[in-house]
């Protein structure tokens, strides 16, 4: 047996400094860093990079980055979303700092900020989580202003579209690039199809959707920080809640070990403790991508054949800077930025 003396004898041989296959190396890590799920992290990173370089806090990085993506019109994150199947936007958000402090928002309307309404839950309240009407009346005493309701004309269509047959399948994977359509053709095909979706492929100009935002990152001084924000599911049962809002489902961070978020089918996350069980992997000594990698595994373990039906995706970074991130289907990217001139975006590992 390789007994514990052992163990620690061999480390103290030097052995320690050996990248055993998939444990985190001691090199190569970035500091600051910033990561966000899919392609509109590339922008959201740029703003999060504006806070990270100049000597900002993690914290206020990961608010500032998904703040840009709640700011564009899109199918999945802020009041431009789809709205659930009796036509409401509501949004789900979390945020976590290096102290384990946490705040989020579940099933928040008409409120633009729901990532800057977590972090007041976070900051102003003895709370960590609010929900539907409650958090929105703390975000008005907090001086939040309450949006005008009704749809953003994208969502209209695909709501009206969806209401022509409402079935409920809260299966199909749309962020997965092999689904998304390489001509018109399939593109209207897709968009006349009435299944219950993460995410259309294509926004209405044509140019590709993206899903939920999570945000992590590392600043200068060490600190480690985590965002998320959706709208979840377009055309969801009124009053459903994914991973995103839940700490240690779609967020978690540990300043002594690192940072995690989520993105795809909520439903999956929470039923692996998602976030937090890639940080027990990282705590295990795992790097980031293998952390995400055993997680994504054991999602795989749990959903059995109907795995194929769904995406689910795990980004990490840990206490040198290390990053990784593993998906359970092909089509799954996220953006990472350290330095002015390096946002870039890597395609992820997957399972199946
Ligand atoms: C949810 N995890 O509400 C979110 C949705 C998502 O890619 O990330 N889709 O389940």
């Amino acid at each position: 047996m390789f007994s514990r003396r052992k163990f620690l004898q061999v480390g103290s041989l030097g052995l320690g400094s050996f990248s055993l296959a998939g444990f985190a190396p001691k090199y190569a890590g970035k500091k600051p860093i910033v990561l966000s799920t899919w392609d509109a992290g590339i922008r959201a990173n740029k703003a999060a990079w504006n806070v990270l370089k100049n000597n900002g806090r993690a914290l206020d990085a990961v608010e500032q980055g998904v703040i840009v993506t709640e700011n564009e019109m899109n199918c999945c994150v802020g009041l431009g979303a789809n709205p659930d199947r009796d036509g409401f936007v509501t949004l789900d958000a979390s945020i976590m700092d290096e102290n384990a402090n946490c705040g989020s928002v579940a099933c928040l309307e008409r409120i633009k900020h729901p990532i800057s309404v977590a972090r007041k839950v976070m900051e102003n309240t003895p709370h960590v989580m609010l929900v539907g009407q409650g958090a929105q009346q703390f975000a008005l005493s907090q001086g939040f202003t309450l949006e005008k309701e009704g749809l953003s004309e994208g969502a209209e269509r695909e709501y009206k579209k969806w209401l022509q047959k409402s079935e409920y399948k809260p299966a199909i994977n749309r962020e997965n690039k092999e689904n998304r359509p390489n001509n018109q053709d399939e593109l209207a095909a897709i968009n006349s199809s009435n299944s219950m979706i993460a995410a259309p492929a294509r926004l209405s100009d044509g140019s590709w959707n993206h899903d939920t935002i999570g945000m992590i990152a590392l600043d200068a001084n060490g600190n480690l920080s985590g965002s998320c924000t959706t709208s979840g599911m377009g055309f969801k049962m009124r009053g459903r809640v994914g991973d995103s809002p839940i700490i240690g489902a779609g967020l978690f961070v540990d300043n002594e070990v690192g940072a995690v978020v989520a993105t795809g089918q909520g439903e999956d996350i929470i039923r692996i403790g998602g976030a937090h069980t890639v940080m027990e992997f990282m705590r295990q000594g795992l790097s980031p991508e293998m952390a995400c990698k055993k997680a994504i595994e054991r999602l795989l373990k749990v959903k059995g054949s109907k795995a194929k039906e769904i995406q689910a995706c795990m980004i990490a970074i840990n206490k040198e800077g290390i990053y990784g991130g593993y998906a359970l289907q092909k089509g799954f990217n996220f953006a990472v930025c350290y330095a002015d001139d390096k946002n870039i975006l890597v395609d992820s590992k997957f399972l199946i």
